[in-house]
């Protein structure tokens, strides 16, 4: 008998509202919503069931405010957490979003140990760092959402410049996700083309800025919130390749044990392959000296903040 997969959301807001649709629609299992505000778990989980007719799908969500609700899940993804306003930098958050994640992390430890755990909160490498060290869940079945999606916003400025379809362009951010993640010009291809045959360096960086401060682009127009379609989707896709065993290669947020001379499980953005084992390879790529450069001041970043954690 093949049994239906449970995937929960925790944090409802407005990327767990957007992973549930996306879930549902494409079937990957039944959705649990989780989150403190009372009645917009329910309310979401609800509004989902009563267009599954017209969708087409036969998912069942439900909505909660209880931890106990994450048990036997397969897939837990988390967005509690506060997202940030106009003139906020990700780090603001830090010490607010580690308290919760503290907490979340705690009931996943008790309710749902064998999870594959996707941390959505920001700052994305400190809070998943802090999900792994609170869970005290195998390293390789804790990521963290971030590469994915700064990819996939690379990979739309480089389409709208060239005036190509976006799903044609492979690019990879690597890592910390924040204003000093790293765009790689010479991995970036466009229908197998490589994009230094496209495209002069000048461009690319310019575009590889835009791709930095992506983030705060959307802070700043929607002034409530942050960007939530992109990254639901970006998360849903790493979940994806989880509960498909695909083998699937996306950039994310993974704990280092050597791997580009990294040691101590500190997560940032590389690229892996996710199949039915969590992140089962670490792709160490080769870099010139100022993709390395670039990349050394990321980690210095992510440092600084884990340094936090770690004190906590
Ligand atoms: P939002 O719509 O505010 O949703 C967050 C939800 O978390 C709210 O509904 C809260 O009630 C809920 N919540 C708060 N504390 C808890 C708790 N202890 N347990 C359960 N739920 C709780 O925010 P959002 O969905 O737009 O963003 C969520 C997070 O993702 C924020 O930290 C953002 O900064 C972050 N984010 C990360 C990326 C990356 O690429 C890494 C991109 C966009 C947003």
């Amino acid at each position: 008998m093949v049994s239906r997969k449970k995937i929960a959301l925790v944090g409802a807001g407005q990327i767990g509202g957007t992973m549930a649709l996306v879930l549902a629609q494409k079937q990957l299992g039944d959705v649990v919503l989780i989150d403190i505000a009372e009645g917009v778990p329910q309310g979401k989980a609800l509004d989902i069931m009563e267009g599954r007719s017209v969708l087409g799908t036969s998912a069942i969500l439900e909505g909660a405010n209880d931890y106990t609700a994450l048990k036997d899940s397969d897939v837990v993804i988390v967005t509690a957490g506060l997202p940030r306003k106009p003139g906020m930098s990700r780090d603001d958050l830090l010490s607010v979003n580690y308290n919760i994640i503290a907490t979340v992390g705690k009931a996943i430890k008790e309710y749902a140990p064998n999870a594959f755990v996707i941390v959505v909160t920001n700052p994305l490498d400190a809070m998943v760092y802090a999900m792994q060290k609170v869970s005290g869940l195998p390293a390789n079945k804790v990521v963290g959402m971030a590469g994915v999606l700064d990819s996939a916003r690379l990979a739309c400025f480089v389409a709208m410049e060239l005036g190509v379809s976006a799903e044609d362009v492979q690019a990879i951010v690597m890592g910390g996700h924040g204003d000093t993640m790293v765009g790689l010009y010479n991995f970036c291809s466009v229908g197998g083309i490589p994009l230094p045959q496209l495209m002069d360096k000048e461009t690319f960086d310019r575009l590889a800025k835009r791709t930095a401060t992506a983030g705060g682009e959307i802070v700043a127009l929607l002034k409530t919130g942050s960007a939530f379609y992109s990254p639901g989707v970006s998360a849903v896709k790493m979940a994806e390749a989880y509960l498909l065993d695909k083998k699937s290669v996306q950039t994310v947020a993974a704990a280092l044990d050597g791997e580009y001379g990294v040691e101590g499980g500190l997560y940032c953005g590389v690229p892996v392959v996710i199949g039915a084992n969590g992140v089962e390879k670490i792709f160490e790529v080769k870099l010139d000296e100022e993709e390395q450069k670039a990349f050394d001041v990321s980690l210095d970043a992510v440092k600084e903040l884990v340094a936090w954690v770690d004190k906590q």
